[in-house]
């Protein structure tokens, strides 16, 4: 390849295009001529949304589902929504690329319309914080910007493109949109691990009794569930995962303890507080996974396995560190393993599923439960049993993802699942997102109803592209998680008064979404679930089902 003059707009949508880009996620006017190259010279869908954060969402569940780049873009005015966004992908290691327009030296501090320095805004949330300011750096800087979002740990990149609206793009330069292929996905590199140290980490695994493995988002984006169950069944070391790794093992394998730390379950808890070896894979072990670090406790015996030599030891002491990418770490650590030496953790595999037992027995009652207003319990076990063995289940913050984290089992390796971070609101653009990047699997997202407030204008951005993804609010009339938080601040208990602080009218969603050309269902009664699911997986157009739950029900609190 050669260089040829050609304008920005044109370089920057053969090379995303080159990239395997499918969908672009924005608010307008940004990057506008390159928008008309992209029609013109590719098949990348345009989305845009009523929002920018939601822009943002949208690219970072199109990231997660797809472990390609999302990409999403603002111009100047609307840039720091755009970074408020980038904030969950961040804390959740996911590779969403942001183009904003910037400021032109020729009129920048001199009161221009709508403008700020956004960049600094970006630097907390990012990887890499550029700027584009002269149009023969297109290729290279887009080509950094992908290297960077993928690569070690993946992570949000931004690049600002001079001009209010990214105006650059229509400049000219000799130039060459060469791709880098490896860089279009993660991970670009698997590097081999330290073989000695494979054989240590082996060794005190096969020496202990009491082992178990606790798997976070590394593992998903490495690719390395199978790796991970088949270690776990030839050594015979349950499996908890943090709320980011809960797709590593089926919530049915009789290794899975559940996800452990604060939005948990109590069985993986206890057997993670019980162990006398903790292995920590493709996790940063950070508050919600350790449940503040007091789930296992610190000075526990501990093997470490992480792309990210930083990662290592950050917050547990270990016995054996592994610098390398999960999958190929656990094949070797696979090729070592003897599975002779199962036979003496036979009573600590006992004793882990006896108490998965004893969990669900705890909560057979609700989980069962028939009453109306319904337990979020019953709606979590239903979706154990209706969702599709190919679905990506998509899942909001605060009780949303206490529920589904603790009641709600994956059944098939093929399902994946993602969670907010800790934003709410994140997972129903996400879930779209999602849908955009795998169109023909079935996409589930699950959130309160205060979190489906946040973008419930996205219904139309849905509708209107055909983003067939499947939407639960379990709709309580309020953000209910807030609940003992402000008994607390009460003194005890609250007042009457006190629930205007975090409780909202009770409305139809599924009237709303109707109104928009959605499919909405309304549920009140358990026994309409299941039928309403089928409904909802056999549409033709997104779907809200709109199910009505009790508002005193709180998620159970994390075991130290
Ligand atoms: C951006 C953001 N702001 C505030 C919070 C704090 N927060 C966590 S859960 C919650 C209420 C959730 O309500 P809802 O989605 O209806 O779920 P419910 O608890 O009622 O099941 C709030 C306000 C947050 N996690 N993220
Ligand atoms: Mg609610």
């Amino acid at each position: 390849m050669t260089a040829v003059r050609v304008t920005g707009a044109r370089v920057l949508a053969d090379m995303l295009a080159a990239y395997g880009v499918t969908h672009v996620f924005m608010v307008p006017a940004v990057l506008r001529r390159t928008f008309a190259e992209m029609e013109r010279r590719t098949q990348i869908k345009r989305i845009h949304t009523h929002g920018e954060k939601a822009a943002a969402y949208m690219a970072d569940g199109y990231a997660r589902a797809s472990g390609k780049p999302g990409l999403c873009m603002a111009q100047v005015v609307g840039a720091l929504n755009l970074a408020a966004g980038l904030r969950d992908a961040y804390l959740a290691h996911s590779p969403v690329i942001a183009f904003t327009g910037g400021r032109e030296p020729r009129t920048k501090f001199r009161g221009v319309y709508q403008e700020i320095d956004d960049v600094p805004a970006f630097e907390p949330v990012t990887k890499l914080n550029a700027t584009v300011d002269a149009v023969e750096r297109f290729p290279d800087m887009v080509r950094q910007a992908f290297r960077v979002a993928v690569s070690g740990t993946p992570g949000p990149v931004h690049l600002q493109f001079r001009g209010n609206e990214g105006q650059i793009d229509a400049e000219e330069a000799d130039m060459e949109p060469l791709v880098e292929p490896e860089f279009s996905r993660v991970p670009p590199f698997r590097p081999e691990p330290d073989i000695e140290r494979c054989r240590a980490a082996v060794k005190l695994l096969q020496a202990a009794e009491r082992p178990v493995i606790v798997a976070g988002g590394g593992v998903r984006a490495s690719g390395a569930a199978r790796e991970l169950v088949a270690l776990a069944e030839v050594l015979g070391i349950p499996v908890a995962t943090s709320l980011n790794g809960k797709d590593s093992i089926p919530g049915n394998h009789p290794l899975s303890v559940g996800v452990v730390g604060s939005y948990s379950r109590e069985s993986a808890n206890r057997v993670v507080a019980h162990a006398d070896l903790v292995c920590f894979i493709g996790t940063t072990a950070g508050g919600m996974t350790t449940h503040f670090w007091a789930v296992p406790k610190i000075g526990v015996t501990a093997i470490q396995i992480d792309i990210e030599p930083e990662a290592l030891g950050r917050n547990y002491p270990l016995q054996v560190a592994v610098l390398g990418d999960a999958r190929t770490t656990l094949a070797r650590m696979l090729e070592l393993a003897d599975p002779s030496t199962v036979s003496k953790r036979k009573r600590w595999i006992d004793t882990a599923q006896a108490t998965c037992r004893e969990w669900h027995e705890k909560y057979r009652s609700v989980m069962e439960s028939n009453a109306v207003p319904m337990r979020p319990e019953r709606l979590c076990a239903e979706l154990t049993r209706s969702i599709p063995g190919d679905a990506i289940v998509v899942v909001d913050t605060g009780h949303a993802g206490m529920w589904m984290g603790g009641m709600y089992d994956l059944r098939a390796p093929a399902q994946s699942y993602m969670r907010s971070a800790g934003h709410l609101g994140w997972a129903f653009p996400a879930g779209l997102g999602a849908k955009c990047a795998a169109p023909t699997r079935p996409v589930v997202a699950f959130t309160g109803d205060a979190g489906f407030w946040y973008h419930i204008g996205e219904i139309e951005t849905a509708v209107r592209w055909k983003i067939n993804a499947v939407t639960i609010v379990n709709n309580n009339g309020g953000g209910n998680q807030s609940k003992r938080g402000f008994d607390r601040a009460y003194g005890g208990q609250q007042t009457e008064q006190a629930r205007e602080l975090w409780t909202y009218r009770m409305v139809n969603f599924a009237h709303i979404a109707e109104n928009i050309g959605a499919v909405g269902i309304r549920v009140e009664r358990p026994g309409d679930l299941a039928p309403a699911l089928r409904e909802a997986f056999t549409a033709d157009r997104p779907v809200i089902v709109d199910v009505v739950t009790d508002i005193e029900a709180l998620a159970p609190v994390a075991v130290a």
